[in-house]
Formats: C-alpha cells, sequence, structure tokens
C-alpha cells in the first residue's frame, strides 16, 4: 500500500514537473557541437570515467572504505582517471566554527591516491536527506532548525522519501532561508572554503560539485511552481562560486539541478549560472536513474522513455547554460534486476555520443557495485571497464564502443601545437585475440600501446582529422 501512495506520489510530481516546463525556449538540433569541453593542463580534451567514493563516507569517520591499492586497481585495470570523491558539511565543520583538520588531513591522504596515478578528483558534498539530527546524513547537527517540527514515521519507504518529513522540511526551509538564517549558508561557504584553499593547487583535483541533490524546502516553490530552482537554488550557487573563485579561479565548478524528477528525464528550471572568472569553468552535475530500476525492478519500457527524455532536456540544458560540459555524476543499476545490461549498454552509449563524463553509483561493494565484498567482479564490471579517449590532443567530432562487436571508434580534429599524445584506453579483456587498429590521418603519425595501463598513445603531425577504430581480431 505504502509503495502504491509513494509510486502515486512521484508520478504526480512528475506530470507536474513537465506541465511546468522549463524556462528555455532553446529549439533542439541533433547535429549542433557542444563547444566547451573539459581540457587537462596540457589542453587535451579530457573524457572522464569513474566510479562515485563511496556511500560509505556518509558515516563513521567520514572517509571511503577503500584502500590504496583499490585505486590503483581502478587506474590500471578499469582504466579510470575519474572519481566522485564523498565529503560532507559534517565531517569537515562538526561544531560550529571548528573545523575538523585531521578528517581533512585523512582525506587529502585519499585524494593523493587518485592524484598520483594522474586520475581526476571532483570532490562532492554530500548529502541525503539534510542531515543525522533529521535522518540522513551530510549536513552537521548544529545546523538543524527544526522549530518544534514533530517526525512522522516513514519507515520501509524509500530513503529518499523521507524528505517530505516534516523535521526535515523545516530544517532544509530555514537553511534556504538566507535573510533569517543568514550564518547557516555562510557556513556552508565557509567549509566549501577550507577544502578549496587546501586542495586548490593539486591540478588533478578537477574541480568542486557544490551540492550533492539539493532539496527544496518548500514543495511547493519546487515542484508546483519551479521558483525554488529559479531563486533559492541559484541565491547559493551565487554565493559559492565568487567566493571559491576568490581562492581558487582555474578548477572546474560542478553544478547540480534538482535532483527529482529531473533524474527521471524532466527539465529544469536552473537559470543560466554565471561563471565569477572571464573564461568560465562550469560543468552541470545531474543524476539520472530512472524510476523502475532505481526501486529495484527491472528495465521497462517507461524507463527507456526517462533515459530518451534525460537525454533530450540535458542537451537543451548544456546549451541553454553556454555548450558547458556535462557530467552525469550518479547512474546505477542492480545487476539482478532484469534488463540491467540493456540499460547500461544505452545509458553509456548516450553518453559516449554526448562526450558526457560519468561516474557510476558506486564503489560500496556488493549490490550495485563493479565488484563483490570479495573483490571479484560483479557483471556491472565489464560494462564500466569500456574503450574511451581518455585524452585527447585536439577536439573529439565523435566516439563510440559497441559492447557487443566491441568495436570502438573515433574522429578528432589533431592539434599539433599540444605535446602530449592522445590516451585510447583499450582494454585488454574485451580483446583476448588482440585487436585490429586501424588509423586514417592526413598527417603521419606514431602510436604505442602501453601494456601496465592499456592505453594507446598516438601522437600525430598537421591539424587534420584523425580517424581510429579499433576492432577485434
Ligand atoms: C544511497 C545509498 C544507500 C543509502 C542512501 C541514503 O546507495 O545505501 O541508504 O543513499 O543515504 C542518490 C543519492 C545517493 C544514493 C543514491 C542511490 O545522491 O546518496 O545512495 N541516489 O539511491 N540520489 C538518487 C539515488
Amino acid at each position: 500500500m505504502k509503495g502504491k501512495v509513494f509510486c502515486g506520489i512521484v508520478s504526480g510530481l512528475m506530470m507536474v514537473l513537465t506541465w511546468t516546463g522549463c524556462n528555455k525556449d532553446t529549439e533542439e538540433s541533433n547535429d549542433e557541437p557542444l563547444v566547451q569541453v573539459i581540457e587537462d593542463q596540457y589542453g587535451r580534451q579530457l573524457i572522464l570515467h569513474g566510479l562515485n567514493t563511496s556511500s560509505s563516507a556518509k558515516y563513521g569517520n567520514y572517509l571511503p572504505w577503500i584502500t590504496e591499492a583499490d585505486v590503483e586497481r581502478e587506474a590500471k585495470e578499469y582504466g579510470f582517471n575519474y572519481v566522485r570523491l564523498l565529503t560532507s558539511w559534517v565531517a569537515i565543520e562538526p561544531q560550529k566554527g571548528v573545523y575538523d583538520e585531521n578528517y581533512i588531513n585523512e582525506l587529502a591522504k585519499r585524494i593523493d591516491w587518485y592524484t598520483s596515478r594522474g586520475m581526476y578528483v571532483m570532490i562532492d558534498m554530500h548529502q541525503d536527506v539534510y542531515g543525522a539530527c533529521v535522518g540522513g546524513n551530510g549536513h552537521p547537527d548544529w545546523s538543524c532548525i527544526t522549530e518544534g517540527a514533530q517526525p512522522i514515521d516513514l519507515t520501509g519507504l524509500p530513503w529518499w522519501l523521507k524528505n517530505i518529513d516534516p523535521t526535515v522540511i523545516a530544517s532544509w526551509k530555514n537553511f534556504w532561508e538566507y535573510k533569517d538564517y543568514k550564518f547557516l549558508q555562510d557556513h556552508y561557504v565557509n567549509a566549501w572554503l577550507k577544502l578549496v584553499e587546501r586542495f586548490k593547487d593539486n591540478p588533478y583535483v578537477i574541480g568542486y560539485d557544490l551540492m550533492n541533490e539539493p532539496w527544496p524546502g518548500d514543495l511547493v516553490k519546487a515542484f508546483i511552481s519551479g521558483d525554488f530552482e529559479r531563486n533559492e537554488l541559484p541565491a547559493l550557487y551565487n554565493r559559492l562560486i565568487p567566493a571559491i573563485r576568490k581562492v581558487d579561479p582555474n578548477k572546474y565548478i560542478f553544478f547540480e539541478p534538482l535532483p527529482a524528477p529531473v533524474t527521471f528525464g524532466a527539465p529544469t528550471n536552473l537559470p543560466k549560472m554565471e561563471d565569477a572568472i572571464s573564461d568560465p569553468k562550469l560543468v552541470m552535475a545531474p543524476h539520472m536513474y530512472p524510476y523502475n530500476l532505481h526501486e529495484g525492478g527491472s528495465y521497462t519500457v517507461k524507463d527507456e522513455r526517462n533515459l530518451r527524455d534525460w537525454e533530450r532536456e540535458r542537451k537543451k540544458d548544456v546549451r541553454f547554460q553556454g555548450n558547458i560540459p556535462l557530467v552525469c555524476g550518479e547512474f546505477g543499476v542492480s545487476p539482478s534486476s532484469e534488463g540491467f545490461d540493456r540499460f547500461l549498454t544505452e545509458a553509456l552509449g548516450m553518453l559516449d555520443r554526448n562526450q558526457w563524463h560519468w561516474t557510476y553509483w558506486s564503489n560500496d561493494k556488493g549490490g550495485w557495485s563493479p565488484t563483490n565484498g570479495d573483490g571479484t567482479e560483479t557483471p556491472i564490471c565489464n560494462h564500466l571497464v569500456r574503450a574511451f579517449p581518455k585524452a585527447t590532443a585536439g577536439r573529439i567530432k565523435s566516439f563510440s564502443y559497441d559492447p557487443v562487436s566491441r568495436v570502438f571508434e573515433m574522429t578528432y580534429t589533431n592539434n599539433p601545437s599540444i605535446s602530449q599524445p592522445t590516451e585510447i584506453f583499450i582494454p585488454e579483456r574485451h580483446y583476448p585475440d588482440g585487436y585490429n587498429l586501424d588509423i586514417q590521418s592526413s598527417g603521419d603519425y606514431t602510436q604505442e600501446y602501453n601494456d601496465a595501463t592499456q592505453v594507446l598513445l598516438l601522437k600525430v603531425s598537421g591539424s587534420g582529422e584523425v580517424k581510429v577504430t579499433v576492432k577485434p581480431e
């Protein structure tokens, strides 16, 4: 019964949001190229693949469960070049105005495990359901202002539905009420600055995900009028972005829309976000969870529609935001869901087609993870480990990898002034009998495969188009 009620709530919300529409009048056209890309310090275009690390960091000592060996495996065996590393406000500022330097040092140690291997770290300020004080995680107890609201019993319902608890609603309402509770957002900004100051000089810390799945207090403003995304949410971003830019003008800043029903493919109402530097480095970082799959069901026709809607709407978003890059910060599926492999094939194909980056939810062992508790792989792993252009000395026109035929294709325009080679990850597991490499280029080229990293290094002269095809023997 409870399940039915909440399905009804969700479907209702989705209809309202679709009907509310979005504030964009850009028309879709399928062949308009994305203009802005994420670049490394050499000017190469990056494509970022990796894992959310970790849900376990929401609790206890707020550190992910990983060891350095797990990071090594991701870099070498899986070819990942990216991580969405969870931290939280409570971990940084457990008491008002008191920062936990010991925690920040431990976090820095983990960050080094990645960055010393040339992997990029995006720091995610995570929360689910506000904070532990109201049954969630992320925001510190001292920031919960519930003003006498009484909790209701929501046991047995999915975790995210706890967001309708009156104590959660009250905490969020006051967090967004900048006029009356200025100190809350001011402290949130300062907690961010603490991290930014610490990590700004590490070129492999690629940027900052301002808030995981920002949730409104006023549900009417969020889901009926759309005003939460037009006012309160950008107001916080417009405090955070200039504050971060004063300390760090270089890294990418990742911002998220209202999570639901954007995650199912609905439009957003976010206005165009402005960076506080002349050459903006903003990245949109929405999540993608088709409804049935997220609740453990199978990949239904409705979910397929969610995925198509998501692609269409996010294309509109990035254009509206000025052709900015996009990272799908979270998507995930249980390997016991019927159709999970078709979902992964379609979702990953869609992300590649748009040159969008991703971090899979999550690396926590078992369940949706690519690895089991004993370290063996789940069926998820073979999907996530795929051929892709990690870094391209030029601009990608298109790339794709077909997990059935195992054909990887890529076309890019070479930029000979970039000193570093193009790096394409070609996982040996998918080419047990070796692979055929075909390179079409008007300029001379040299290529070399590094067995240890499973990366093809390609150096091309001239500024012509280069076409790379990899096929199994
Ligand atoms: C989930 C974890 C689950 C935990 C729950 C609440 O998988 O074990 O009980 O959080 O903390 C999100 C959130 C992300 C969720 C994930 C999967 O950002 O924290 O993790 N999800 O439900 N938004 C949509 C899905």
